[in-house]
């Protein structure tokens, strides 16, 4: 035997002799001394054990190049739309220039206000570039018989480019224009041209001839009865009678029909003229003068026959 044979030898017997007593009092251990304390493995905090990881390549897939020769494949064409409904086309809000503020007054209008209301007129005063007053007028007023009850009135405004302190654009006070036309009426001397009255025979019947007169106007007023009347001369509105005042002349012109009737109708007789009836106005007359001359000529005629009648009866 070698020296590393018995050296084997020697600890296999000592390690016999150590274990041999342990192994004859292994039933005599108690019980606890051998649990075994399993720790679940859930419980296990991740960190303990840290998985290293590794990183896994993701390979690229590389998109090819378009070939230019390639034609593109066709796309496909979009829905239709719902046309949107047409609005008009909204300018965009242009910056509003801000309006020059204007401190002169308006001027006044001219009024023109000669004798009566036909011709009153107003003028435009003008105006400086810096002050473009601008003027109008309201529509006269009025009543239910068309006749003028107000002038109206003449105001100033600015134009859009422009506005007074206040904001505003028109001007006040306006010139009323009753102030400023006084209607004072033209005077027009008298006397009017007198009227021409016709009476022929008969009743009522009066021919009243007006004259022609550029101002003068005239009304003829018949009485109901009796053939009589009046003619009223009086000169238009805007206008008075010189010396008298007022529009009417005084005194009017007055007609009275006289009534004479007329003389018989002479009747018509296409074969000659009946015995006993009148052929002239001579013959017809029957006032005393008019019987003078008839008689006398009568009474030469007799005469005349008695001396022809006496010549004769001589002769014979
Ligand atoms: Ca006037
Ligand atoms: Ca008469």
């Amino acid at each position: 035997m070698n020296t590393r044979t018995k050296a084997f030898a020697a600890f296999a017997t000592a390690a016999a002799l150590t274990l041999l007593p342990m192994v004859a009092h292994a039933d005599e251990l108690p019980e606890e001394t051998v649990e075994v304390v399993e720790t679940p493995a859930e419980e296990i905090p991740a960190e303990e054990a840290p998985i290293e990881e590794t990183p896994v390549e993701v390979p690229v897939e590389e998109t090819p190049e378009p070939d230019p020769t390639t034609p593109e494949p066709p796309v496909d064409a979009p829905a239709p739309v719902e046309p949107a409904p047409v609005t008009p086309d909204v300018p965009a809000p242009a910056e509003t220039p801000q309006p020059i503020i204007v401190e002169a007054a308006p001027r006044v209008p001219i009024f023109n206000d000669p004798c009566g209301t036909a011709n009153d007129s107003w003028a435009d005063p003008g105006n400086t570039p810096d002050a473009p007053w601008q003027y109008d007028q309201t529509a006269p007023v009025l009543d239910g018989n068309g006749e003028i009850i107000d002038q109206g009135y003449v105001y100033a405004f600015l134009p859009d480019t422009h506005v007074m302190p206040n904001g505003n654009r028109t001007w006040y006070p306006v010139w009323e224009k009753s102030e400023y036309f006084t209607d004072a009426p033209c005077p027009i001397e008298g006397p009017p041209p007198a009227p021409i009255f016709t009476d022929p025979c008969g009743a009522d019947n009066v021919v009243v001839t007006l004259p022609q007169s550029d101002i003068w106007l005239y009304e003829v007023v018949r009485d109901e009865v009796g053939g009589s009347g009046q003619v009223l001369a009086f000169v238009p509105e805007g206008f008075v009678i010189a010396g008298q005042g007022g529009r009417f002349w005084d005194p009017v012109f007055e007609f009275r029909d006289s009534q004479v009737g007329c003389p018989p109708a002479v009747p018509t007789d296409p074969g000659g003229v009946s015995p006993g009836t009148p052929t002239s106005d001579v013959l017809a007359a029957t006032g005393p003068a008019d019987m003078v001359p008839a008689g006398i000529i009568a009474a030469m005629f007799l005469g005349l026959g008695v001396i022809l009648f006496t010549r004769r009866r001589r002769t014979n």
